[in-house]
Parts: C-alpha cells; sequence; structure tokens
C-alpha cells in the first residue's frame, strides 16, 4: 500500500477533523428550556468551519512546513436569508490581521452543516476605500433587489496624528439577486457623525425606502445620543436621509441603558412588524450585549406597540466568552413559511448559534409578557402579581417559609 509522506499526514490530520466538523449533526440542547425558543448543542459556525484552502498554502513545493498563512480569527454576526429552501448565512469573517470581511455559508438544513462558499464575498469599494467591514443586514426589499447594509470604518480624518484609534463608522450599501455579484452603492448621507446597525425596512413606506438608523456622535464605542431611529430616504442608490426620528430610545437602568440598535429586518406578521434587536449595558466588567424583542405597528412600522421588559436572549455557558465576552448580537433572522423562526445570533463576538422558536410563540411572548416597569418595587409587584395567580391556580405548588 502507498505509504504517506509525513506532510500527506499531517494534511490528513487536518482534513479529517475539518470534514467531521462540518458534517456534524446539531441536536436541540435538552438542558434548556423556557418555552419561547430551542437552543441547540453546537455553535453552527466557528472559525474552525472556515475552508482549509482560506487558511493553508497546500503545496508542499511552497509550504513544507505545512504552516497556517492566513488565520481566521472569528466568524460571526451573520445576516441571514432563506432562498429556494436554501439557507444562507452572510458571515463576518475576521482574519488574524483584525480585518473582517464577508463570506456566504449553505446548507439545507436551518440548524447544521452550514458549509462556505470556495471564495469570500468580493465587495467593491467606494471611492473612499473601507477599512474594515462588517455585520451586514439582508433585506429582500419589495423593490425585487436583495440589499446588504453593512458597517463601513476608516480612519477618522479629524483624529489627532498620535490617536490610531480614532475612527467613523457609516453605513455601507450594496446589492444582489444572488449573493454572488454584488453592486456596491454610495454610503448612505445622514447627519450623524456614526452610524452603525442600519436596517432596511423590506417594503416601501409612502413611496420611499424606510431605514432603521442609530445616529450617533462622537466617539464610537457609545458616543451621544443613539435609540433606534427611523428615517425615509427616495432612493437607495443615492440614499441620503433628512430627518432621522427615534422610535426606540435607551433608558436608564434597563437593558439597553449604554446602546442599542436594530438586528434583524423586521418581519412581517398578522399583529405587526417583529424585531429582534440588540441592548447594551455597562457593567462592572464591562458591556454586556443581550438580544431584545419589540412589535410595531403594521400599518405604521415607526411605532413601537409592544415592549417585553428585559432580554429574550443573554449568554449562557460557553457563549458567555470569547473575544469580546458576555456579547449576543443578532443582525439575521430567518421566518419560514410554516411559522417557523430561526434566530441565527453570535455569542462574544467569536462564533454562530441558531435559537429556533415559531412566530406564534414569539407573538405571545411579545403580546403577554409585561413591560419593564422601571423600578426594582414595581418589579416586585410584578411577579407578587403572577404568584398571586399561579396560587391562586395551583395552590399545592406554595412553599411556606419554614417555622423559625
Ligand atoms: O463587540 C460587540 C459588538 O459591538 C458593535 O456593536 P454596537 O455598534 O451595537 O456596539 C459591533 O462592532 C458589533 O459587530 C459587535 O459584535
Amino acid at each position: 500500500m502507498h505509504k504517506l509522506t509525513p506532510f500527506q499526514r499531517d494534511l490528513q490530520k487536518l482534513i479529517v477533523p475539518h470534514r467531521k466538523l462540518v458534517a456534524r449533526r446539531n441536536r436541540v440542547d435538552p438542558s434548556w428550556r423556557n418555552g419561547i425558543f430551542e437552543r441547540y448543542q453546537y455553535p453552527v459556525l466557528t472559525a474552525a468551519h472556515t475552508p482549509l484552502f482560506w487558511r493553508f498554502d497546500l503545496n508542499q513545493a511552497t509550504n513544507p512546513f505545512l504552516l497556517e498563512r492566513l488565520g481566521i480569527n472569528a466568524v460571526f454576526n451573520p445576516g441571514a436569508i432563506e432562498l429556494d429552501g436554501k439557507f444562507y448565512l452572510l458571515c463576518r469573517v475576521e482574519g488574524a490581521d483584525r480585518k473582517s470581511f464577508f463570506a456566504v455559508a449553505e446548507s439545507r438544513n436551518p440548524v447544521e452543516r452550514f458549509r462556505f462558499w470556495d471564495y469570500p464575498v468580493s465587495l467593491p469599494e467606494t471611492d473612499n476605500p473601507d477599512i474594515n467591514v462588517y455585520d451586514m443586514r439582508l433585506t429582500r426589499h419589495a423593490d425585487g433587489w436583495i440589499y446588504g447594509l453593512f458597517c463601513t470604518e476608516r480612519r477618522d480624518p479629524s483624529a489627532a496624528p498620535g490617536d490610531i484609534s480614532g475612527a467613523l463608522a457609516q453605513c455601507g450599501i450594496a446589492r444582489t439577486r444572488d449573493l454572488r455579484v454584488w453592486e456596491r452603492l454610495p454610503d448612505l448621507k445622514s447627519a450623524a457623525a456614526q452610524q452603525r446597525n442600519v436596517v432596511l425596512h423590506p417594503e416601501f413606506v409612502d413611496g420611499q425606502y424606510a431605514l432603521y438608523t442609530r445616529p450617533q456622535d462622537g466617539f464610537i464605542e457609545t458616543g451621544s445620543g443613539g435609540g433606534i431611529g427611523w428615517a425615509l430616504t427616495a432612493s437607495m442608490e443615492r440614499a441620503e436621509l433628512r430627518a432621522e426620528q427615534i422610535i426606540e430610545p435607551r433608558l436608564y437602568h434597563t437593558i439597553k441603558e449604554a446602546k442599542n440598535g436594530a438586528g434583524a429586518p423586521p418581519i412581517k406578521t398578522p399583529a405587526g412588524w417583529l424585531h429582534i434587536a440588540h441592548g447594551v449595558r455597562n457593567t462592572a466588567a464591562g458591556l454586556r450585549y443581550v438580544l431584545y424583542a419589540f412589535l410595531c405597528e403594521l400599518a405604521h412600522p415607526e411605532r413601537v406597540i409592544r415592549r417585553p421588559g428585559g432580554y429574550l436572549l443573554a449568554p449562557v455557558g460557553e457563549e458567555r466568552s470569547g473575544d469580546v465576552s458576555n456579547v449576543l448580537f443578532c443582525n439575521g433572522v430567518v421566518p419560514r413559511a410554516n411559522g417557523e423562526l430561526y434566530i441565527y445570533y453570535a455569542s462574544s463576538d467569536t462564533r454562530i448559534h441558531v435559537a429556533r422558536t415559531t412566530q406564534e410563540k414569539l407573538l405571545d411572548y411579545l403580546q403577554n409578557t409585561p413591560e419593564d416597569p422601571l423600578r426594582s418595587a414595581a418589579c416586585v409587584q410584578q411577579r407578587v402579581d403572577l404568584i398571586r395567580r399561579n396560587l391562586a391556580f395551583a395552590p399545592r405548588m406554595a412553599r411556606s417559609a419554614p417555622a423559625p
């Protein structure tokens, strides 16, 4: 039998586990139960899922030690879409060099076996080249295009000479029919110094394109201003916002105290537009990002009509740690014709997971979860009301305090 050379043996040691990882089945995590959504045992994509031929030079003549030449650091924050019965994740892939780029992974199954296309997305640049691009939201718009709105970051031209981290974040815009060929359009023009987490509404509103925004001034990390904004533009080919109205503000001592941002494009349901967004608060250990949901009126997508208190999804287990720990982020949800919803979310800027629910359950959650009453005493009252109702209904559940 033909004996493998040491190089071939080393290559096999890469190929075999990689194949196994990409083909791995994913099951519902039986240890999680809140009735609202199901978690899955494994992440759907990680840096280790990226093709070996993106990372290694596989030619023994030019790479005798089979060294990794272009490492991948993380795969996270994907836009998501279903096309002709297949599921596509437009991932933020971060190289070992810190630059992010976009790459498509596809699967026939929404929870497992995602495989990257051979090449990442070749995103055309504008006259002002992006330094970093990330977090694309995919919107299948009523005009027939699939739009990708993403964050484009460039060095702040007004930064002091010694300041090499001052950056300007703006909304980049591209569109496609097939996720393969992309047409780059001019960046969004708005009055805000910083603009991230911009999401395109899927339908025309008053004959115009409607955008969820996050206008901020000043320093990129928290800035001032913020809240989820709403604005209209006549064209996406020269998208320009005149006025932005904050429709979903930040609030003191809530999960969205420091920042919030629109996530996936909203989902149209009979009860309204369903949003999954992220909220950020400060902790002694740094910022904590969680996902939350709200519902907007069908005829007036700028009017929030339901705001369940607290978070929908927060990091648990391995989700808690990574490059930026204590972060969940979502910019892609796939609604299915049968009412299922697949929420793709990233944990700690490192890997991608999926949660499964249904439109019916999420609407129940949105319509019957009480709002955050904003004070401890009022929160206790909310819980006491629930306990009372439960114990009247099921008195045998009561556990009185042990006698002193
Ligand atoms: O590191 C957490 C997230 O921080 C930014 O999100 P936001 O603008 O809402 O603070 C983005 O860089 C995002 O990609 C990242 O996951």
